[in-house]
């Protein structure tokens, strides 16, 4: 692990939150943070923990492998025999090289919690999920490569025939690596043993399996799903999502835990809120850290229905730049649509509540 990382982050973040006082309205800071796991070593730990109870609301904070979402564009699974396996380096470089596995596992540098989402994910759709990766930091690779002046993309290659690309200011930062570890295991076949891009804050399809080759253009390349006129951006806006009471549950009169996610990508959630009233008016949820600035958030809201009868239970996120998440109304019908850019809208379920 590199020192830097090896203490808590925290971020302070200025809300606009509001909460009435009667006769008028008073603004408060936020001051969030992160996950209280920072080294290596603590995340790993965090991962043996499973399903948390955030105050009633049991969940994954983790999803296990074997429920990870998979979404592969061909029916193909490569299968990549370790021994015979070479990354290679090429494109606008002084230096193309090759790395072996080992080279690549001993370059290891990063261990990070990192939300995955498909951008054909609709609305309160399971195309996402949240694991803890280990890999090597991009920059260190490119880097080592000496590139050259005038790269527009850095182009990720997969032994399934699928390419896609990022900005290559972006292929820079500090948070894009390439992982070949998920939640403690080596990465599982479907989900890109032996080695994969993951790009936080950015739809799933940048997150090239089976990668094979990188190469540093001085073009703007379209990826597979680009090609087809999907993003090429692929940010991922405000999500939040009701895990608990699901869609057309009964509940019984008493406490209740209503209980979700909620994930901005690189804006970082700062609230979420939630209405009982199909959007007229909105609570504050109790939200809890997340596991990283690139980990969704988990949310929950104690509710005490009084009434039998049916409520519409909607959600939104706000971001840490204050940005509210785009209600169903402002786009039409968003609960089917996906393309170009990723679903956008609130989620909503509705339940009733009878007696015990
Ligand atoms: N080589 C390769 N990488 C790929 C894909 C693919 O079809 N082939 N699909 C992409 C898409 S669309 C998504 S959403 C993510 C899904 O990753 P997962 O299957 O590990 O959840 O992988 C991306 N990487
Ligand atoms: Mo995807």
């Amino acid at each position: 692990m590199k020192a830097g990382t090896n203490r808590r982050e925290f971020l302070k973040c200025m809300g606009f939150g509001t909460i009435g006082l009667g006769f008028g309205v008073y603004v408060f800071d936020y001051v969030y943070q992160y996950a209280e796991a920072s080294t290596e070593g603590e995340k790993h730990q965090i991962l043996t923990k499973g399903t948390v109870n955030f105050k009633g609301f049991v969940a994954k904070e983790i999803t296990p492998n074997e429920e990870f979402y998979i979404t592969t564009y061909s029916s193909t699974v490569p299968e990549v025999n370790i021994q015979t396996f070479r990354l290679r380096i090429e494109g606008l470089v002084e230096r193309p090289f090759i790395l072996t596995m080992k080279e690549l596992e001993e370059m290891k540098d990063k261990t990070e919690f990192v939300t995955l989402e498909c951008i054909g994910n609709p609305v309160g759709g399971d195309s996402i999920g949240n694991a803890l990766w280990d890999g090597v930091t991009l920059k260190k690779i490119i880097e080592r490569a000496v590139p050259k002046k005038g790269i527009v993309k850095t182009v990720f290659y997969a032994d399934d025939g699928y390419s896609d690309s990022i900005p290559y200011s972006l292929s820079l930062s500090e948070d894009v690596f390439l992982a070949f570890r998920m939640n403690g295991e080596p990465l599982p076949k479907v989900h890109g043993y032996p080695v994969r891009a993951i790009v936080p804050g950015i739809y799933g399809m940048k997150h090239v399996k089976w990668l094979s080759k990188i190469e540093l253009v001085n073009y703007t390349y379209k990826g597979y799903w680009e090609k087809k006129g999907w993003s090429d951006e692929a940010i991922i806006p405000i999500k939040s999502q009701i895990l608990m009471p699901m869609d057309k549950k009964r509940i019984s009169l008493g406490n209740y835990v209503i209980g979700g996610i909620a994930f901005a990508g690189r804006h970082g959630i700062s609230r979420v809120q939630i209405s009982l009233d199909d959007g007229r008016t909105w609570n504050e949820t109790e939200i809890k850290p997340p596991l990283s600035k690139w980990a969704w958030t988990l949310w929950r809201f104690d509710w005490k229905p009084v009434k039998e009868r049916s409520y519409t239970i909607k959600i939104r996120g706000i971001d840490r730049a204050g940005k509210i998440q785009e209600s169903a109304s402002l786009i039409g019908d968003i609960f089917s649509t996906t393309y170009p850019d990723g679903a956008k809208g609130q989620h909503a379920v509705n339940v009733s509540v009878v007696k015990k």
